[in-house]
């Protein structure tokens, strides 16, 4: 048995756009995801969130049932276009009614809300302003973070600012996979820079708002960069990678600095981006939380301009629908941010994996693999934490299948199968392997 430390959080997270849906109901405003999965041929199977998951009707049936697997906390995220219809001024009141009730229902049996403000769903009126590639959205996004600390942060303690802020700046600003849709690399730098930016403002923002210790996050995808041979080249182009990656979060987050004002890629488009005092605000976290699924290996090649980079999949290991599954990641991605000597607390709040799970005829979910990679990848945890890696927690993605962004509903990450046509919940195997973790806080890898 691998025991955690006896005041080790185990949670689940979510977010407002793959679960809520309602997206036109009570007042609710327009987001980048909304505009984005109506666009024919953006997301698969041309699925949006008009629905998803059903969770803004649903919420309590979904608190009872994160009560039953008996985890300890929650980390979702509030909608910025339900709380700030046109991102600025004017609040609706039904919006932050809803993360109200959600709230003092979780408090009430026992689990621990974590807020994140945004996971992606920016409202439209500010993309028709520029997004997050105009710097003016940073200080919307304070006082979105203010409006929302206000009302929540009697009872909310911990606070993240952002989900994944790289994914939101490359995959929907140079890649064009997610909304908005761009794909100029010079977008994906400012709004990079922006989001960070917003990061630290509305830090300061929720501190003001918030009587009380309150605690501070933002939460990094982040992932190991391996080159696919040993060659010079290969080697160089993962770094290259990494760079722009890994390093390009965490060294404004914990050094206060950023690689690509130096790097020779970057460095003219940076030139009056960054201002006096930046990185300075950036840098301010008490909480850091990992998103590890897998890493990334990368050889040299001209196929990805900027990086001169190319993915590899390397044959001979397990895939899942989306990734190769590399369990050793989880430990090194814990490392590579150990190695910052951050003064901030760490855990890891997302990882889980996507498995075409069906009902089986007795009603059951038998989601085997989902079990074999939970197990593989909390044992990572554990041996990051017998290495010194004070790591405090370690969230499932996610509660509930979801919308998975532009890969629609085929993706199912939950530990709690949704019937799309009658939205009917069934807690699969892996839910009841993990309350089992929860109850013993540990795991049987014999299981
Ligand atoms: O579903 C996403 C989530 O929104 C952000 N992190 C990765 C998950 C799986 O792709």
């Amino acid at each position: 048995m691998l025991s955690f430390p006896k005041d080790f959080i185990w949670g689940v997270a979510a977010s407002a756009y793959q679960i809520e849906g309602a997206w036109n109901e009570d007042g609710r405003g327009t987001s980048i995801w909304d505009t984005f999965s109506h666009i024919p041929g953006k997301v698969l199977n041309n699925e949006n969130g008009d629905v998803a998951a059903d969770h803004y009707h649903r919420w309590k049936e979904d608190v009872a049932l994160m009560s039953e697997l008996g985890v300890k906390a929650y980390r979702f995220s509030t909608a910025w276009p339900r709380i700030l219809p046109e991102g600025v001024e004017r609040v609706n009141p039904k919006g932050l009614d809803f993360y109200d009730r959600l709230v003092d229902e979780l408090l009430r049996r026992g689990i621990e809300p974590y807020i994140c403000l945004f996971h992606w769903d920016l409202p439209q009126p500010l993309q028709d302003q520029g997004g997050w590639t105009n710097r003016e959205t940073a200080s919307h996004f304070a006082e979105y973070a203010r409006v929302t600390a206000e009302r929540l942060g009697d009872r909310v303690k911990t606070w993240f600012t952002h989900n994944e802020p790289w994914v939101a700046a490359f995959v929907g600003h140079l890649f064009g996979e997610h909304a908005p849709g761009q794909k100029d690399l010079g977008a994906a730098i400012k709004a990079m820079h922006h989001l960070l930016l917003s990061h630290g403002l509305a830090a300061e923002a929720i501190r003001a708002a918030v009587k009380g210790p309150v605690q501070i996050g933002i939460t990094l995808n982040l992932n190991p960069v391996h080159p696919a041979t040993n060659s010079k080249k290969d080697r160089e182009a993962a770094e290259r990678v990494d760079l722009f990656m890994n390093r390009i979060v965490l060294d404004p987050l914990l050094k206060g600095t950023t690689p690509i004002q130096d790097s020779a890629l970057t460095k003219i488009l940076t030139a009056r981006l960054i201002q006096d005092g930046d990185l300075q605000k950036i840098r301010q976290l008490d909480l850091l939380g990992v998103n590890y699924y897998s890493r990334t290996v990368m050889k040299h090649s001209n196929s990805l301009p900027v990086v001169n980079a190319e993915q590899v999949h390397p044959v001979g290991n397990e895939y899942s629908g989306m990734w190769e599954i590399y369990p050793e990641g989880m430990h090194e991605t814990l490392k590579m941010v150990w190695e910052y000597h951050p003064t901030c607390e760490l855990m890891v709040t997302e990882n889980g994996i996507p498995v075409p799970d069906g009902v089986d005829f007795d009603g059951r979910v038998r989601d085997e693999r989902r079990i074999r990679y939970l197990r593989d990848h909390i044992a990572q945890v554990h041996r990051a934490i017998e290495d010194g890696i004070p790591v405090k927690g370690y969230f499932h993605w996610s509660l509930l299948d979801n919308f998975e962004w532009a890969l629609g509903y085929g993706q199912r990450f939950g530990l709690v199968h949704v019937d799309w046509k009658t939205q009917k919940r069934i807690t699969k195997d892996s839910g009841r392997w993990f309350a089992k973790v929860i109850q013993e806080n540990g795991l049987d890898i014999s299981r």
